[in-house]
């Protein structure tokens, strides 16, 4: 039976119930190091959900079909199989003007483009052979639209890729729709898939990402895809919505940001309003402004955190782009003109938490961004430590004002009233950094007699996503503590709670690794004793425990019991 993992407060940790579920290892042609900075530098990216779901609008039959995504309008309405089967009659966009997509993509300051090849209702934008339901042979339009646009990507220098659900409601021997859209895949529609993997990998040039959608494949199954798509091209980047752990990055939920640290490439998926990705024809579009704050402001949490934010837009049937999307997107490329330096090319915010909003890392400065300004108009970087900090200026602001950092032993502050902040919205502060950026880590003090106690539920959490389906939770990896103690010799005593099976975990005390046995014990509470060492030069500022699988990790490997804490006692010379 698989155990249950570690819990925290506001995470869904529980342990899927499926058993035989060991992450099967990753095929050997991955994309390289190189590949997966460049994926993960470009930030922000276009998503476009277009099919015949835009020839409907989320109408039907002259109602309005509003319980669920417009692009699944043929299980939300209802709609027999073969009347929906017959918009690919009306499908004629003659509006859809690839290079002028692509031109708005860059003046919103997108550096990549994905387009829907099939969705779930398995129509496809692309002239395959496996079926004559695609844009070239079954509609008066007649072209092959993923050609179009990865032909127009190409010829402006824009990475293209390809959204791919394996969900097929259209398959002959039938895949209907199935609550969560948790479809297993049948041998047969497998094949199929992996059969149009080959003609989209083979057959538009280099394909930047593959975003698989939904369905429920077997371990197996995704390990076969995402091997389909590395045969033919070792660098596309497979999505975690490949499932089984069998992806290149990680997905986060349809417009969901992570709530935890993250160590993969991960992407954020937005759709303009919550409520539906493809085309709806009735879609309240108030508040211009909201909306391209609100999409800026996610853009920074995302980057902020380390993430790429995919933003999506839904053209209507004639393939002309919303007027309201476009403006939105323009707001964001005007920000962006200003303000890219702080989002391309960065690292993750190295503080847990600003109470004025968010940062990132460049290369050799600190940027700020600004959500709510104190009101003193004061920043605080809490923890900075050690670190040689320049005067920070406004991105944007030309007259050459820049206001000095002062930092103590509570951190950084910076008084930044005096910059012309008012009326921006999140306006961004650069600040140089010399050198290196030391940040002090929340660290558990100790008890008057020397002791420690790392509770699970203040560990930092490292989650497993993208396991076994869109509802598999999230399961643990990897716990993290520090605390505050000097060089030394302790004793650290795991608590847990034991398993029907013996299991094995790393603990890692400043970076050295030792693998402990835990005993069974079918949900006892248990202790087990090892000893480890403080290395102040491998952590200046406190000591760093984990909690980790052993090693060699797949990806996908949980940590194989409940922990409850580690208490640290003193021992030997101090
Ligand atoms: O292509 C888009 C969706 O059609 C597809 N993924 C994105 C990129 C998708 N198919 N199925 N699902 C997503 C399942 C998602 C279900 C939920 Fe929700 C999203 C549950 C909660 C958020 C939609 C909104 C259904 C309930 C509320």
């Amino acid at each position: 039976m698989a155990l249950l993992s570690a819990g925290a407060s506001g995470l869904a940790l529980a342990q899927a119930a499926h058993t035989g579920d060991q992450p099967l290892p990753l095929g050997h042609a991955r994309p390289s190091a190189a590949t997966v900075q460049a994926w993960k530098d470009r930030k922000f990216g276009m998503f476009i959900h277009f099919g015949l779901y835009s020839v409907s609008g989320g109408m039907w039959n002259g109602k309005r079909v509003d319980n669920g995504y417009s692009e699944q309008i043929l299980a939300n309405g209802n709609v027999p199989p073969e009347q929906y089967a017959a918009l690919a009659n009306q499908f004629d966009p003659v509006k859809f003007d690839p290079d002028a997509i692509v031109a708005l993509a860059k003046a919103a300051g997108m550096k990549f483009i994905v387009l829907t090849a099939k969705h779930h209702d398995g129509f496809n934008m692309f002239h395959t052979a496996q079926t004559p339901y695609n844009t070239v042979d079954a509609t008066p339009y007649k072209r092959d639209v993923v050609k179009d646009l990865a032909d127009a990507c190409a010829r402006a220098g824009v990475p293209f890729g390809v959204y791919y659900s394996t969900i097929d409601w259209h398959h002959p021997g039938g895949n209907h729709y199935i609550e969560g859209n948790s479809n297993p895949i049948t041998p047969a529609q497998a094949d199929f898939n992996v059969a149009q993997i080959k003609e989209l990998l083979g057959n538009y040039g280099p394909i930047a990402e593959i975003w698989f959608d939904m369905g429920k494949p077997t371990p197996v199954q995704s390990a076969h895809f995402a091997d389909a798509v590395h045969a033919l091209q070792p660098q596309t980047m497979v999505s975690g919505r490949v499932w089984n752990y069998q992806g290149d990055f990680t997905v986060m939920g349809d417009n969901s940001e992570p709530d935890v640290a993250m160590e993969e490439p991960w992407q954020s998926p937005a759709s303009m309003f919550p409520q539906t990705w493809g085309y709806r024809s009735w879609q309240q579009r108030d508040d211009l402004p909201g909306k391209i704050h609100e999409n800026i402001a996610r853009l920074v949490r995302v980057v902020s955190a380390g993430g790429n934010y995919i933003l999506n837009i839904g053209p209507r049937g004639d393939g002309s782009v919303v007027p309201y999307e476009a403006d939105v997107l323009h707001g964001v490329g005007q920000w962006l003109r200003v303000n890219g330096e702080a989002i391309y090319d960065t690292r993750a915010q190295p503080f847990d938490a600003l109470d004025f909003g968010y940062a990132t890392m460049g290369k050799h400065m600190l940027y700020l961004f600004i959500d709510k300004l104190p009101a003193d108009g004061v920043l605080h970087l809490p923890d900075i430590v050690d670190s040689h900090l320049g005067s920070g200026r406004l991105l944007g602001d030309t007259s050459g004002k820049s206001v000095p950092v002062s930092i103590d032993s509570a951190g950084a502050t910076m008084d930044v009233h005096l910059l012309a902040l008012a009326g921006t919205f999140m306006p961004v502060i650069a600040v140089p950094v010399d050198g290196v950026l030391h940040v002090r880590p929340h660290a558990v003090a100790a008890s008057s007699d020397g002791q420690v106690r790392l509770s699970a539920q203040h560990a930092e959490h490292f989650l497993n996503y993208n396991g076994f389906g869109y509802e598999d939770p999230s399961t643990v990896y990897k716990l993290r503590w520090y605390a505050a103690l000097g060089d030394g010799d302790y004793q650290f005593t795991i608590h847990y709670v034991a398993g029907d099976k013996p299991a094995r975990l790393d603990l890692l005390v400043d970076g050295q690794r030792q693998t402990v046995s835990l005993a069974a014990g079918a949900g006892q509470h248990l202790a087990h004793a090892v000893s480890g060492r403080r290395d102040s030069n491998a952590q200046p500022y406190a000591m760093q425990v984990e909690l980790t699988p052993v090693e060699p990790f797949h990806k996908g490997d949980r940590l194989p019991v409940l922990i409850e804490a580690v208490d640290i006692f003193p021992s030997g010379k101090h």
